[in-house]
């Protein structure tokens, strides 16, 4: 571990991420002109990236209205922008949080999941798996700035970071929902919420398909705190601070101690868990079951 730690810190890779999968996929050095390119301020069309070079802390704001559903692009320019802070020595911390009101993130896009071939279902779920790993993994601190609804996916990407912050809206709701779409959480979300809310809260949660609202959040710790939401990017960045206090190396190493296990288990897994996923979303059934989810969301718009 600590000669990983040393190999991290001269490329200036993720810690967690070389322990799991960096090498599967081929990460190299780069050079300090680079890097000092990376640290500019930069906007993809659906992620927007702020560097404070003083601080060290990067904010990305997701930008793909309607409500930052995560399409491939979405999820391409996600990981893309992620990679290029984590090789960026400089930048120790991430918020993440939304640009659009009342929505952090709608999840997965179920137009990427609805009458799709098998080929592009298998390069989105591969696209998925990509964002998960490279946030959980990250060596960053991470934090959500949670000031928006944060259903399915949008849960998953808020609890792979290391700390949230939520706007205490009683109207905006977490969770992981996918039962009610008919569909399964695979069994790194399932991991995910158990890391955090723990196995029975998980259980509960997964079968029903439960959202909660902020309040019913932070009671059952899946998100850390509530503040009003103009505060939401303010406390994280206060919340920044106290983490960054704390040496790099010893919050990193402690990190990988808790997260590395559920990393590992899908590096090892991830061609079975995308062929499971193509086999699922492409059933006849579940197609239905999506058709009528999509169905149900135009009608309650009208
Ligand atoms: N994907 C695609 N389109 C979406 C999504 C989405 N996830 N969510 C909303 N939209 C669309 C709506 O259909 C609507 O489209 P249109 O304008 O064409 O009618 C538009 O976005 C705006 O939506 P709303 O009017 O509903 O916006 P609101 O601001 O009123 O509400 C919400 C925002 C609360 C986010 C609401 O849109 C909502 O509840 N969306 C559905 C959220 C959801 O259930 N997501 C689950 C996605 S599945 C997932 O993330 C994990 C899947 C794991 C797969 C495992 C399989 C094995």
């Amino acid at each position: 571990m600590a000669s990983a730690l040393r190999n991290s810190a001269k490329c200036g890779l993720g810690l967690l991420s070389q322990l799991s999968s960096s090498s599967r996929h081929g990460r190299v050095c780069v050079s300090p002109y680079l890097l000092s390119q990376q640290r500019n301020s930069s906007t993809s069309s659906k992620i927007k990236v702020d560097f404070d070079s003083n601080t060290g802390v990067a904010t990305m704001y997701l930008q793909s209205p309607p409500v930052n559903s995560m399409s491939l692009d979405f999820l391409t320019e996600f990981s893309i922008s992620l990679e290029k802070l984590e090789m960026d020595k400089s930048c120790r911390g991430l918020i993440i949080t939304s640009s659009l009101p009342k929505v952090f993130s709608a999840g997965l896009d179920i137009l990427e999941m609805y009458g799709k071939t098998p080929e592009s279902c298998g390069v989105f779920w591969k696209a998925v798996q990509e964002m998960w790993l490279k946030l959980y993994g990250s060596n960053m601190v991470t934090i959500a700035a949670i000031n928006g609804s944060s259903p399915a996916g949008g849960c998953l990407m808020s609890i792979a970071c290391d700390y949230r912050i939520m706007a205490e809206n009683p109207r905006y709701n977490i969770g992981l929902n996918e039962t009610k779409l008919g569909i399964v959480a695979p069994f790194w979300f399932k991991d995910t919420m158990v890391n955090t809310v723990g196995p029975r809260t998980t259980e509960l949660a997964l079968e029903l398909g439960l959202l909660y609202s902020a309040p019913e959040a932070l009671k059952i710790g899946l998100v850390d705190q509530l503040v009003p939401e103009d505060q939401v990017l303010s406390t994280a960045t206060q919340n920044m601070a106290k983490w960054l206090a704390i040496p790099d190396h010893a919050r990193q190493l402690s990190k990988s101690m808790m997260r590395k296990p559920t990393i590992d288990k899908l590096v090892s897994n991830r061609e079975p868990d995308i062929h499971n996923f193509v086999s699922f979303i492409t059933k006849d059934s579940i197609q239905k079951s999506l058709r009528m989810y999509l169905e149900m969301l135009k009608k309650r718009k009208a």
